[in-house]
Parts: C-alpha cells; structure tokens; sequence
C-alpha cells in the first residue's frame, strides 16, 4: 500500500518511527522488523500508556531482511503521549 506512513501517523507513531511494516494487533501497533518474541512478550505485559512498538526503518541483519547485524537493534515503544523509549534491544 502507498499510505503506510499516514497510517502510521494516524495510529500515533510519531514521524521518524516508522519502519517498513505496519502491524495492527489487539489494539496496538507494530512497526518494522520486530521478532515474534518481541511482539509476544509485549502483548503478554499490555502495557496501558503505551501504543505499540517501533523499529524504524529497515535495519539490516533483522528477521526478513539479509545482511549483516550492526550491534543491537534498538526497539522503541511508543507511548500514548507521543514520547518514545527504548523497550528492548534485538
Ligand atoms: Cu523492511
């Protein structure tokens, strides 16, 4: 689809954390190369100020995309007030 990023302003991701995929899921919003472990431990914990999860861009060495790993790829939750923060490391 041609309207990812409105999409994704529209769920509340703030510009610059958008990644390649949009995942809409129990009400939050997954954004880019996450690991399913990532996804699922995050659905488990459903946190209340937070909207979903974002890796923007498309890093290399991540799952679905070939190429070497740069070090640790920063996943970022966003919250519901447009802040972001680091959630967890991949
Ligand atoms: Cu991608």
């Amino acid at each position: 689809m041609n309207n990812l990023a409105e999409m994704s302003l529209d769920a509340g991701v703030p510009e610059g954390f958008q990644g390649c995929h949009l995942i809409k899921l129990n009400g939050y919003v997954f954004e880019g190369h996450l690991t399913s472990e990532i996804i699922k431990r995050f659905l488990a914990e459903k946190p209340r100020d937070t909207i979903g999860l974002s890796i923007p861009g498309m890093p290399s060495g991540v799952p679905g995309m070939e190429g070497p790993k740069e070090g640790p790829i920063k996943v970022y939750a966003v919250k519901k007030d447009g802040t972001t923060s680091i959630y967890a490391t991949q």
